[in-house]
């Protein structure tokens, strides 16, 4: 029998990788994707299926986290085997500017999806995964962060992810469900969203390099955290619900740099050295030197980093370093990809797509390039 996943999240980054994963594991997949005013599901039209065509093994519903009895509905009619909770206002910064919606969405969603599971009857047939996050330790108490270091969230988003890590303990200890916690550090790819700090800086100095924009504005650049491929993760999403017992566990690479780091692999990449000076909402990067043919618009003294303060967050998250130790004990996970790896990769796939901007602006059409975030 092949087995029925729904995925909620599904136009996300992760949701996107999982979908296919599953899909080559043979699964029917169907997932949750919001209405919107503009198509929004790029990020999976690879591997739409026309719902007409006999057996498609990818169907997408609308849906809402914010929906009980939309909710309800499509698990009745899908019957998983697995349902993957993805979905959420995932943006630390905006959670600070829309902190009720974010509690709605992270927090009762989860709560929503799995009373609908039980409302159904479902809970003994079928299992759960909630995407819990690093974001839980917030003012770290521990290093590195294993399943056992204490939380101290701080932000809207953090505290609505809180509720939803210990409802979900709640549904198995009450209920007996297979329902378990990725406890999900950073992690990225060239389908992150653009205002995500990774790709914020490979889409924006690729777009500097081409001469489509001045200037990159960022926040906190002295951040650390532990930054792993969204590949490696969502294999592990699938392997924490084919176990005998459901438990949680922490998802992470184990090795932590800086935004700033981030900031020097990427310009390399695009054959530019950069040289940080001044501090605080003073430090600027200029262009040291330029090598290759990646960076045509730029010449070194160019300033193409400033600090904005906009992008400084009410209460920050400083540093996260995860300990993988219990998932490469007990299900021989290990991530495939480096840190490194990956930022070569979206700036790669960045570049491409600056590339061919310029060339649509050489021939005097608009594009798209905008880096808030
Ligand atoms: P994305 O922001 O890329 O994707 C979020 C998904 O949730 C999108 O499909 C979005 O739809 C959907 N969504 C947002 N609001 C609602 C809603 N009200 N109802 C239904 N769906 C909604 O996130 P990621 O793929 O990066 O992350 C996946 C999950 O993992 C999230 O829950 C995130 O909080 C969590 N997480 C992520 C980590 C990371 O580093 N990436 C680390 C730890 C946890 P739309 O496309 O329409 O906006
Ligand atoms: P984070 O990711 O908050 O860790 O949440 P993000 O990439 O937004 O920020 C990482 C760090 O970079 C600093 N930073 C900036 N961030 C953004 N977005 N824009 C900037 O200009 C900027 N400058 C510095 C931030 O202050 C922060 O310290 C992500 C999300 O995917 C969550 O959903 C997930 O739960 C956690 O990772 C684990």
């Amino acid at each position: 029998m092949k087995k029925r996943a729904l995925i909620t999240g599904i136009t996300g980054q992760d949701g996107s990788y999982l979908a296919e994963f599953l899909l080559e594991k043979g699964y029917e997949v169907h997932g949750i994707k919001r209405r919107a005013s503009s198509f929004n599901t790029s990020r999976v039209d690879h591997i739409y299926e026309d719902p007409h065509v006999d057996k498609a093994r990818f169907k997408l519903h609308y849906g809402d986290l914010t929906d009980s009895s939309n909710l309800t509905r499509i698990i009745q009619e899908v019957q998983p085997d697995e349902v993957y909770n993805l979905g959420a206002q995932s943006h630390v910064a905006v959670s600070f500017e829309a902190p009720e919606y974010t509690a709605d969405v992270d927090a009762i969603g989860t709560l929503r999806l799995l009373e609908a599971i039980r409302f159904l009857g479902l809970e003994k047939k079928t299992r759960f995964y909630q995407a819990s996050t690093s974001e839980l330790y917030g003012l770290v108490q521990e290093i590195p962060q294993t399943e056992t270091t204490p939380f101290h969230p701080r932000s809207p988003y953090a505290v609505a992810k809180m509720y939803a890590y210990w409802i979900t303990v709640n549904y198995r200890e009450a209920y007996g469900m297979y329902a378990c916690n990725g406890i999900l550090f950073n992690h990225e790819s060239p389908r992150r969203g653009e205002t995500f700090v990774t790709r914020k800086i490979t889409r924006g100095l690729a777009n500097i390099a081409q001469g489509l924009e001045p200037c990159l504005y960022m926040g906190n650049i002295d951040a650390l955290r532990d930054w792993g491929h969204a590949k490696d993760y969502v294999r592990m999403q699938w392997m924490m619900l084919q176990q005998e017992e459901a438990e949680d566990f922490v998802i992470a690479t184990g090795v932590q740099y800086s935004v700033r780091e981030f900031i020097t692999w990427s310009a390399r990449e695009l054959g530019i050295e950069l040289e940080f000076s001044g501090s605080g909402v003073e430090e600027i990067a200029k262009v040291a030197s330029v090598t290759g043919d990646k960076a045509p618009a730029l010449k070194p003294g160019d300033t193409i980093l400033r600090i904005d303060p906009r992008y400084f967050r009410p209460a920050e998250v400083e540093t996260l370093l995860g300990n993988p130790a219990k998932a490469k004990e007990k299900l021989g996970w290990v991530p495939e990809i480096t840190t490194q790896e990956m930022c070569a990769e979206m700036v790669a796939e960045d570049l491409k797509t600056a590339q061919r901007h310029a060339l649509l602006q050489a021939h005097g059409m608009d594009v798209p390039v905008s880096t808030e975030g």
